[in-house]
């Protein structure tokens, strides 16, 4: 038991130190995505140690008490051993305990109180404000809609007068919150890299919060079976880029969307599908 207990001890400091070397997905390129990095690396170094201990007795047990004649009897029946269900209870509770904690702590700290504490909030205004490049300024919250369709993805900037756009471009270190709706059918919304995968349902507006801290490119996919041509809403990308780049960005969507918007219907909080001009 106590050679046992040695090699678990070794064995578990080296798994430790190669889970804490590993790189967790979503990886960093927004905070939420991160957060959720360094919730995956805390539960993989927990698991680790319980993962070692459950192998080396499945080993242990598979070498020595394994059958070496064919026997057709019962092994002798064995009713409990209290010091190893007070260890089972008392390490398990503990494991259990601890992560109710940091649970707790995470839920009342303020990027979660934040992300959970306006949920129905009016998005940006629509109308107006269509020749400002830098509307509700640098620092404050970006609102940007995300409308699913059969089978592509489009994006209406609330605070540039609902201009809608096919690519999703966001500003570096400024918190957005996402509004995710749909055109027909349910779709899901993953910008994994951004650690961001919401439902997108027709007649319904699913708010979410990222905050993009690393500038570059990131996969759109839509991650729920919606018919033939699902996969081609895996074929899109956006990007991260500085405050200028996207204020450029912007206003020239703008000059596109100011011929285009005429034929596209007015900004609104969610939308509900047409069969008659989707039939037509
Ligand atoms: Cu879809």
């Amino acid at each position: 038991m106590v050679r046992l207990l040695i090699i678990w001890v070794i064995l578990s400091a080296f798994g430790i130190v190669a889970a804490l070397q590993l790189n967790y997905p979503p990886y960093d390129q927004s905070i939420q995505g991160q957060d959720q990095a360094s919730t995956l690396k805390l539960l993989t170094v927990l698991a680790t140690p319980v993962f070692i201990g459950v192998v080396m007795m499945i080993l242990y047990a598979a070498i020595y008490f394994r059958r070496t004649v064919p026997e057709l009897v019962d092994g002798p029946p064995m009713l409990g051993n209290t010091p190893v269900q007070i260890a089972w209870v008392a390490i398990s509770a503990i494991l259990v305990l601890f992560l109710a904690v940091v649970g707790i702590a995470t839920l009342s700290s303020e990027n979660v109180a934040q992300a959970v504490g306006q949920p129905g909030r009016a998005i940006g205004q629509s109308g107006g404000q269509t020749g400002s490049g830098t509307a509700g300024g640098s620092g404050s919250e970006l609102h940007v809609q995300v409308i699913a369709q059969q089978w592509y993805f489009t994006y209406r900037y609330g605070d540039y007068g609902g201009v809608e756009t096919t690519h999703l471009y966001l500003p570096l270190d400024r918190p957005v919150e996402l509004h995710v709706t749909s055109l027909d059918i349910i779709h899901s919304f993953w910008a994994y890299e951004l650690g961001v995968k919401a439902d997108a349902n027709p007649g319904v507006d699913n708010i979410f919060h990222v905050t993009p801290q690393k500038t570059g490119s990131f996969q759109v996919r839509c991650a729920e079976l919606c018919g033939l041509w699902h996969g081609h809403m895996a074929d899109s990308s956006g990007q991260v880029v500085s405050q200028s780049d996207f204020d450029t960005w912007i206003a020239g969507q703008q000059a596109d969307f100011n011929t285009i918007g005429k034929v596209v219907p007015s900004y609104a909080p969610y939308y509900f599908p047409e069969p008659k001009l989707k039939a037509g």
